[in-house]
């Protein structure tokens, strides 16, 4: 790895870009999981009680490290290790956020505003902030629409919101060892692009029969294919669904309104001088406020 002068984050997004090609895990990407990342390490923020969020990286300590919903992410978190150690002026918060953002333009998504600024817990830190209030604050695929929108209000976002962020769908799959779930949701599960929305309208899926929890399937293009319950719900609640539709017929909207969503997502519990896009995310939290 090689180390870039301090502060020179383009540099950075080179060498995150050189880590995504990984061959023989997964679908050859680190991408989808890069950006799982930034999204988990971010989702457990609360407006209301005012912590969790990206900064801190508490991930790698317990209970966010041991926690069953990030079961899989030391993937993520090992691909980057070696940019981090030729690198140590970036926090690892910094770094999972930076590559969560590179990944998904690199798989031919949206640029997203991001900001540095983010420092890291040490054991103790990240015991604390977690102590009794951080727990399953992230949403659990096997519920419905009032928790989706549950648990995205806690943090600060609209239905509208909600649905764009639900787009990274697009990437990745489940794996049985991690969630229990299994499979992609789009054929081509290392392009960012708004196919989610579009297979979501399709009136293809059916519920999978087999020994594992509760998920859609359908088979498209000779591959198999999957929706969770909470994704389903998207189509299901009379107020997701038109951007669902929207999205599905606009990609630049959906490119557009992911790019904001997301920028704000991995700046929640990001304290620091507060310039430019980080007050404006801030100033769009509290108008949201529950
Ligand atoms: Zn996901 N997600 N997610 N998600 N997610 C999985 C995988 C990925 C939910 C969920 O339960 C799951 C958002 C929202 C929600 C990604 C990004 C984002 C998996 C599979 C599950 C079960 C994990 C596994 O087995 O490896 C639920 C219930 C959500 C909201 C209701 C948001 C928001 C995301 C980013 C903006 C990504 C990229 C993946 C694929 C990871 C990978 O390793 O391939």
């Amino acid at each position: 790895m090689t180390s870039v002068k301090e502060g020179d984050y383009n540099a950075l997004r080179e060498e995150i870009k050189k880590v995504l090609k990984q061959p023989g895990y997964d679908d050859g990407s680190a991408g989808p999981v890069f950006v799982r990342l930034a999204w988990h390490a971010s989702g457990n923020f609360s407006l209301v009680e005012h912590n969790g969020g990206s900064n801190g990286a508490g991930m790698r300590f317990p209970p966010e490290s041991v926690d069953p919903a990030n079961a899989g992410l030391h993937h993520a978190i090992s691909f980057l290790i070696p940019i981090q150690a030729a690198n140590p002026w970036i926090s690892h918060a910094d770094l999972w956020t930076l590559a969560g953002t590179t990944a998904i333009q690199a798989m031919g998504g949206p640029q997203i505003p991001w900001e540095a600024g983010r420092s890291d817990y040490d054991s103790a830190e990240a015991a604390e902030e977690h102590r009794g209030v951080v727990g399953d604050r992230l949403p659990d695929g096997a519920l419905g629409a009032s928790h989706v929108r549950e648990v995205f209000t806690r943090m600060g976002f609209s239905d509208r919101e909600i649905v764009a962020l639900s787009g990274a769908h697009a990437l990745g799959r489940c794996h049985r060892d991690r969630s229990g779930f299994d499979g992609p949701w789009v054929v081509n599960p290392t392009r960012f692009s708004n196919q989610y929305f579009k297979l979501l309208l399709r009136p293809i899926w059916r519920p999978r029969e087999w020994d594992g929890p509760f998920q859609y399937e359908a088979t498209v293009a000779g591959t198999k294919l999957m929706m969770l319950p909470t994704d389903m719900a998207l189509v299901e609640d009379p107020q997701f669904k038109p951007w669902v539709e929207k999205y599905a017929a606009d990609q630049d909207l959906f490119f557009k309104d992911f790019s904001m969503a997301f920028g704000k997502l991995i700046e929640l519990g990001v304290d620091r001088d507060d310039t430019g896009f980080a007050k404006l995310v801030k100033k769009s939290a509290e108008e949201g406020k529950p």
